[in-house]
């Protein structure tokens, strides 16, 4: 195509793009105006969450050991944006109490938490459990229990020990067992005050952008091939906790476990385009199918689709084996049904298109496999880092994929939140919940999915990978000048604990801070 006609292509791409946005914009304050036609039902659970290696800190304090995040971190302090590691973070080995507070004071019943594997077995493995990191724990859960909130632990939120990394991490057949181990030190532990357990947080994240990519640590880049390994694996060992749990402790403990698996929402980039529809569901199954289908779905294994694809993917490369591993019959039954919830994360929503090719893409890949292009919509707001657009119906999209793909499994919401680059007025987070919380409410109303539950992302500014203190996500202000790691709740805060205690969005919404005192308030 010559220049000038692909120059008047765009304009008139662009046009119709701005004049569907102005629609959007249009229908939007008919939906989000005054209070809310719907309510959150008494038992519906409300909560906020973090992740250990995000705020604790104290990373070599009480004989923790090392993760894959600290270890590399030091190594390659230019990874971050700002140059910041995970080594005081947020300090919440220190001021966990205050923590506790702040949780309180939003009025959620439930805060989801990570245990830091290195804390409680500095060596990854289970001959060596620290008496510190016990502590640590059963302090905090037990504070949390005497301010009348339910602990839900994460196992995994991505710090894998670095002693079990030097062994291959999720690509050792090994870390399965390792996984299971430390799995059951936690339950012996903590399972007679925890009685909600998360596994692995976001699978896909971890393995794409850490063993697929460089994105994240490990940052192996063994794309194609490492991606696949640690999805297999991690999925075992997944699996393996889940039972350890119901057929050791759940029989005693009465507690729930289940996984957290993440979905962008996914738009068609042009609606009338029945290749960018497929390109959709293409999307979904190699992001949210390939973790989701072996787990929930009704006949369990990797998605047919994911098979044949990356079967005949790698066969045309000349592999002789699928870069996807097999799971053998016992471990289709082992994965099938192994998990109480569905948790869910989700953040954004991204336009899918159907594409030949992408120069991006290395080879072989995941991307390259997945074979559709993804882009954000111009007109939709990005108040923060580059991934993040605001666009709420992608919410009730996706919860409903999950209905009509995997049936009327009790849906989780662990995450869910607004990135911004800092302020205390942060009426735009204050709208993106009161947006993304009016369509999980069509969701259940309308659409009758089954969400129980709601976790906030995030407690307080913490440390977000790869953008280290830039971008935030807190409904509490950390300010990182100072080392007292001061918080101080913002306008989300507020706006968020009268949602949880009237069950009821309030679009008009607009109240300053109220004053918070941490240490008149002590437990
Ligand atoms: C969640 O992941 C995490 O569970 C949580 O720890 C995190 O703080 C939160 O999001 C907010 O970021 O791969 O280069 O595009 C959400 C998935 C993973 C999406 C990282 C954005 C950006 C880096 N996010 N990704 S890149």
């Amino acid at each position: 195509m010559r220049g000038k006609s692909r120059v008047a292509m765009r304009v008139a791409a662009l046009t119709i793009i701005s004049l569907l946005s102005l629609v959007q914009g249009s229908s939007e304050p008919d939906l989000y105006r005054g209070l809310s036609n719907y309510t959150f039902s008494e038992d519906f659970m409300f909560g906020v969450a973090t992740a250990a290696f995000q705020i604790e800190g104290g990373w070599n304090e009480g004989g923790r050991g090392e993760s894959i995040w600290d270890t590399y971190l030091h190594k390659h302090p230019n990874f971050t944006l700002d140059r910041s590691n995970g080594d005081v973070a947020a300090d919440s080995y220190h001021k966990y109490e205050e923590d506790i507070v702040m949780v309180q004071s939003l009025g959620v019943k439930y805060y989801r938490l990570s245990m830091s594997w290195t804390r409680l077995l500095p060596e990854g493995t289970d001959n060596y459990v620290s008496e510190d990191g016990k502590k640590y724990y059963r302090n905090l859960f037990e504070g949390l229990l005497k301010a009348n909130i339910t602990p839900m632990v994460t196992l995994f939120h991505w710090d894998l020990p670095t002693p079990l990394m030097d062994l291959g991490g999720w690509t050792n057949p090994k870390i399965v067992d390792f996984f299971e181990d430390y799995a059951r030190v936690a339950f012996n532990l903590f399972g007679d005050i925890v009685k909600l357990w998360t596994t692995i947080n976001e699978p896909h994240q971890h393995c794409a952008n850490g063993y697929g990519n460089i994105f994240f640590v490990p940052a192996l880049d063994a794309h194609g091939i490492g991606e696949y390994l640690c999805t297999h694996y991690i999925l075992l060992a997944h699996a393996r906790a889940y039972h350890l749990y119901h057929s050791q402790f759940g029989p005693h403990q009465h507690g729930k476990i289940g996984i957290t698996l993440d979905s962008f929402g996914a738009k068609p980039k042009n609606e009338s385009n029945p290749y960018d529809h497929v390109a959709v569901e293409q999307y979904l199954q190699m992001h949210l199918g390939l973790y989701a289908h072996p787990i929930f779905s009704s006949t369990g294994d990797y998605p047919e689709f994911v098979r044949k694809r990356v079967d005949y993917m790698s066969r045309d490369q000349g592999y002789t084996r699928s870069r996807l591993p097999y799971f053998t019959t016992e471990e289709i039954a082992m994965l099938k049904g192994s998990s109480d919830f569905f948790g869910l994360n989700h953040y954004t929503t991204y336009l899918i298109s159907h594409c030949s090719g992408n120069k991006a893409w290395k080879v072989p890949s995941m991307d390259h496999d997945t074979g559709v292009c993804m882009e954000q919509h111009p007109a939709w707001v990005k108040p923060g880092a580059d991934w993040f657009t605001i666009y709420p119906p992608g919410f009730r999209k996706i919860l409903n994929y999950i209905k009509n793909n995997y049936g009327n499994v009790p849906i989780i919401v662990t995450e869910n939140g607004l990135c911004d680059y800092g302020g205390l007025e942060d009426f735009v987070r204050v709208s993106y919940f009161n947006k993304y919380l009016y369509q999980l409410l069509l969701a259940v109303n309308i659409d009758r999915c089954n969400v129980i539950g709601y976790f906030a992302w995030t407690l307080m500014d913490d440390f977000e990978w790869n953008d280290g203190y830039v971008t935030k996500f807190g409904l509490f202000h950390v300010d990182y000048e100072s080392p007292d790691r001061t918080r101080t709740p913002k306008l989300s805060a507020a706006n968020y604990g009268q949602i949880v205690r009237t069950r009821q969005i309030d679009f008009d919404f607009i109240k300053p801070p109220t004053k918070y005192q941490p240490q008149s308030n002590r437990l």
